[in-house]
């Protein structure tokens, strides 16, 4: 008999639910099998109780550990009562399973309460990434963790460390998600406001004496104490941050402690020294730190918001040494961040992140098509949005993977988004937005396969005198390059002679600073539908977004499991009768 490879996939997916460890090995590659379960639960992570969206019990969730090569599968069960779900597996490309990248109304319809899903994809490289809720704003309400993908047996990093520790940073906010959106999706638009507080690795600490209730905000709680990273002098420490923030721009700075930036978003860098890192939303590093320092003493490390002028106090956490570790902090006053309005450090750092020696990928040399996107605030009927090239994006009821490979017509805006604003040369970046309607759409961009793609982001004044904000990009289903980051308007003419073409970093989320640009080079070679979007939550769900179709129709048959919604409803229940 010859097994069709959807039977031998059946037939793995079978043998990893019979394995008790939940790990099968094949030939040389692992299925890893993870059932979680989705509920919300009152959780204090900073001390107040909120109700918080757990797996299996936790916020942060369960860490995903792989080899390069392997398959990871995670049984989703919705048990939200009365809120969808989806969940994005940021980083791992998706390379044949398009379908799995979790990005609701993109690739997938939601996860309806009550209902189980499988993400099957497979971790085609090392490094670190993360993963977290894409359904609405919910990723801000505690969805989020960690996957960590070693190298394949006998390959070496270009580094050498003694241990291994991930640590996500996150703002949190004690207002529900769906409070958040109602305000700032109402014509007496309610700003989220600044958070309440920041957590390192899910603990953070709320100043309690502001609140009359203690059984609310207990100081005393478990669940807030601080994270403690306890070293053996002389070894050295990786530390895989990521940040998942839900607005704030990051600085993370340990006490007395350098650190060596060895990786970004899964590619190794040119080693750098620094004395603080600044990480965006959608980011991971690998640090590398010495234990080096007096292991009497112990050792703040926090984390601060730059780039808005916020009240939120930095999170503390606590490094001590072996062997003596006293759990309690420093006598000494934690460190200040950096200013939160220095940008031109920011810059610098964006900048000194580029491709380690070993390990280039050069990018080719030319681009078939080059996209300026202008980033901008304004008004729709009355409504705060923000919009690229005049496109404040609204998603279709339909994910557009469905509706474009099962040629599902009337269900988005056929007119592709620009590849630039009409009248971008006149464009004034420094000047206040006008306050005049942009257009609501759910137009996406087409790219011939296999072509090569720059993005231009530009940015600009938003509709508040002398403001520009750091927007995050994160592209699904690729890495890009990071061809340059520029202060002021682009210049199609002079500043593309001035890309990196020699040692770029690929990353798959990149900073856009206030009132600059940052380009990006992709091959359009990963059939599917890929969203691409600031990675703030909140302007994302005011439409900073858009999505990238190439090869559709190169994609395999879709499961019927990711269907239910929209102009597709009826397929998924025909389906399961059948
Ligand atoms: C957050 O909750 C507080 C207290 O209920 C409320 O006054 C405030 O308006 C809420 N903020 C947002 C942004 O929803
Ligand atoms: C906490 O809040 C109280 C009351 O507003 C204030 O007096 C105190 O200084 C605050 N503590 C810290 C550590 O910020
Ligand atoms: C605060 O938390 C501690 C430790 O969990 C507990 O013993 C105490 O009863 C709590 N206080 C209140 C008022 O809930
Ligand atoms: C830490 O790094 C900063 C920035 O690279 C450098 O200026 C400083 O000298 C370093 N400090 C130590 C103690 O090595
Ligand atoms: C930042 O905010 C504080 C109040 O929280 C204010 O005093 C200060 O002027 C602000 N700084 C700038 C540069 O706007
Ligand atoms: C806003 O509109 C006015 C009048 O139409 C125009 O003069 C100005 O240049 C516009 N500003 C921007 C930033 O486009
Ligand atoms: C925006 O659109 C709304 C409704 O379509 C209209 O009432 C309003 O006048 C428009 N505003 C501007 C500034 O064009
Ligand atoms: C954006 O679109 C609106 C509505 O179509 C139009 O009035 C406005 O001039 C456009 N703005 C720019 C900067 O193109
Ligand atoms: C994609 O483009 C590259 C470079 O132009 C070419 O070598 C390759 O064969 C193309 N692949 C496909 C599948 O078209
Ligand atoms: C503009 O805003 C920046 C902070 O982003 C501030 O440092 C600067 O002083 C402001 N300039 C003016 C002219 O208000
Ligand atoms: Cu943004």
């Amino acid at each position: 008999m010859r097994l069709s490879s959807g039977m031998i996939a059946r037939l793995m997916v079978f043998l990893a639910v019979a394995a008790a460890s939940g790990v099968v090995t094949t030939d040389a590659a692992k299925i890893h099998m993870h059932r979680w379960d989705v509920r919300y639960e009152f959780k204090s992570p900073d001390c107040y109780k909120k109700l918080t969206i757990t797996i299996n019990g936790k916020s942060p969730g369960p860490t995903i550990l792989a080899q390069q090569g392997d398959t990871v599968i995670v049984e989703v069960t919705n048990s939200l009562d009365t809120e969808n779900l989806a969940i994005h597996w940021h980083g791992i490309r998706q390379i044949g399973s398009p379908w799995s990248d979790g990005a609701e109304g993109v690739t997938q319809c939601p996860i309806v309460p009550g209902d189980t899903f499988n993400y099957r994809f497979v971790v085609d490289r090392p490094g670190t990434y993360m993963y977290h809720a894409h359904y609405g704003m919910q990723r801000e309400a505690g969805l989020y963790g960690s996957i960590q993908v070693s190298l394949p047996d006998g390959e070496v990093e270009p580094f050498v460390y003694d241990y291994d520790r991930s640590i996500i940073l996150t703002d949190w906010y004690h207002n529900s998600t769906y409070e958040q959106a109602a305000g700032l999706s109402s014509v007496n638009f309610v700003w989220v406001g600044e958070p309440h507080s920041l957590l390192i690795q899910g603990r953070g600490r709320f100043n309690c004496s502001m609140v009359t209730d203690q059984s609310v905000c207990n100081v005393t709680n478990p669940e807030c104490s601080p994270y403690f990273l306890t070293a053996v002098p002389g070894k050295v420490y990786r530390l895989r941050i990521g940040s998942l923030t839900a607005l704030s721009a990051l600085s993370f700075q340990i006490e007395g402690h350098n650190m060596t930036v060895v990786e970004a978003d899964g590619h190794y860098v040119e080693p750098f020294e620094v004395s603080n890192l600044f990480i965006y939303s959608g980011e991971t590093y690998s640090v590398l730190v010495k234990a080096d320092q007096d292991p009497l003493k112990n050792y703040w490390m926090t984390t601060s918001i730059v780039s808005r002028n916020s009240t939120t106090p930095p999170a503390l956490a606590i490094l001590n040494y072996y062997p003596n570790h006293p759990r309690k902090p420093p006598p000494t006053p934690p460190p200040v961040g950096p200013a939160w309005n220095d940008v031109a450090a920011r810059l610098e750092q964006s900048r000194s992140v580029k491709a380690h020696h070993g390990y280039i990928h050069t990018p080719p040399p030319n681009s078939d098509r080059a996209i300026v996107m202008l980033n901008t605030q304004n008004k729709i009927n009355g409504r705060v949005r923000w919009s690229v090239n005049n496109v404040s994006h609204d998603f279709p009821t339909t994910p557009y993977l469905i509706s474009m490979r099962k040629n599902i017509k009337g269900v988005f805006d056929q007119k592709p988004s620009p590849d630039i604003l009409p009248g971008y040369n006149n464009y004034n970046i420094y000047s206040v937005a006008n306050n005049t309607n942009a257009t609501a759409a759910s137009s996406i961009y087409r790219l011939k396969f296999n072509s090569t793609v720059d993005v231009i982001l530009q940015n600009a004044n938003t509709m508040t005198k002398n403001n520009s904000e750091t927007h995050p990009w994160h592209l699904h289903g690729h890495d890009f390059w990071v061809l340059g980051y520029g202060t002021g308007k682009f210049d199609p003419d002079e500043d593309p002679q001035k890309y990196n073409l020699v040692n770029p970093i690929m990353k798959n989320t990149a900073p856009l600073h206030p009132f600059g640009w940052t380009a990006l080079r992709f091959v359009a070679n990963n059939p599917g539908v890929w969203a691409f979007h600031c990675h703030i939550e909140s302007h994302f769900y005011m439409g900073m977004g858009t999505a990238f179709e190439e090869g559709i129709e190169k994609v395999r048959k879709l499961p019927s499991k990711i269907m239910g919604c929209g102009r597709t409803r009826g397929r998924k229940l025909k389906t399961i009768v059948k």
